[in-house]
């Protein structure tokens, strides 16, 4: 039981409110599921940050006030669909800068090197696989600024002293006069946001149903995935959606790879993920909490979610 993977597994099943991680997520099934998600009318995030890169890359490359060239370096590139609108303004106004992806997957940053360069053939492409912050000591020593992207509201998956640890690594691997953007998805109408996560065709539901279907390959288990359902629950309050499998039944499963045995009581829950959602004040005391200034919040027109702009 060395890897990580199995230990976060095992630790999460046998804790006594069973938990797994959301980033276990993301394996190519997973991927494809998520970009199923994106593509429900329902899951507005989507839409809305790609309405404020679309509509507002000027005023975003105006706030910079950086000198030229400088460095984009994307963090979780992904397929960068949303970047694209970024980048396709800047390099129409011959802007110079070089864009530094940055992925675990080194499929993803194919496709997205290849996509690319084919509908921006004079963009300066640096793309890089590997541990962010390994790849952000390097940017380091880069005489030029940069803007670090963190986008799509990732940083909703983080616990509060999560979310605070990530952001003063962050902080701790720029330069002085560096920004930061980074998306987080906004409190609003509570219907909206259970409809996005407690979605009516079931494709939240199949996305957290292949974490099992993903351990019973990787870890030769047997969850029957008939027998667990999904429920997801937002907390107007406190900004919280959280999402959980149930079991349906008393039962057993077996890892097989590490043989052990795993009981399930009856509505038993597993907690998958949490996606919070921030009033704008939270998010000026997690920058300040960072020693970030907010410099600004580009909102989309129905005010669902923010690209929030960080100067260190
Ligand atoms: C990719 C983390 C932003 O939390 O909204 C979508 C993932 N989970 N539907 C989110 C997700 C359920 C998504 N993030």
């Amino acid at each position: 039981m060395t890897d990580t993977f199995t230990k976060d597994i095992v630790d999460g099943l046998t804790a006594k409110n069973k938990h797994l991680p959301s980033k276990y997520f993301y394996d190519d099934n997973g991927s494809r599921i998520f970009q199923e998600i994106m593509n429900m009318p329902e899951y507005y995030p989507t839409n809305a940050e790609f309405e404020i890169l679309s509509m507002q890359s000027k005023q975003i490359i105006e706030a910079l006030k950086f000198s030229r060239p400088f460095n984009i370096v994307e963090l979780g590139a992904g397929d960068g669909f949303k970047t694209f609108k970024l980048l396709e303004y800047l390099v129409n106004n011959e802007v110079d800068f070089h864009y530094v992806p940055i992925d675990i997957s080194q499929e993803a940053i194919d496709i997205l090197t290849r996509r690319l360069k084919e509908k921006l053939p004079a963009l300066k492409i640096d793309p890089k696989v590997g541990d962010y912050f390994e790849i952000l000591k390097d940017n380091r020593q880069s005489d030029y600024p940069s803007l670090l992207l963190f986008l799509g509201g990732n940083i909703g998956n983080y616990l509060e002293h999560k979310a605070k640890e990530l952001l003063a690594l962050f902080h701790k691997n720029m330069k002085r006069g560096d920004k930061l953007l980074i998306g987080f998805d906004l409190k609003k109408n509570p219907i909206i946001i259970h409809n996005a996560y407690y979605d009516k065709h079931g494709i939240t539901k199949r996305f957290n149903l292949n974490l099992l279907v993903r351990i019973n390959r990787t870890l030769d288990a047997d969850f029957k995935i008939d027998d667990f359902d999904f429920y997801c629950h937002y907390n107007p309050i406190t900004g919280d959606v959280k999402s959980y499998i149930v079991s349906l039944r008393k039962q057993t499963v077996h890892l097989k790879a590490i043989d052990k045995y795993i009981h399930f009581d009856y509505d038993e829950l597993i907690w998958t993920e949490l996606s919070k959602k921030y009033a704008l004040e939270e998010i000026d005391d997690l920058a300040e909490h960072a020693k970030f200034k907010v410099e600004h919040n580009f909102l989309d027109c129905k005010h669902y979610f923010t690209d929030s702009l960080w100067q260190k």
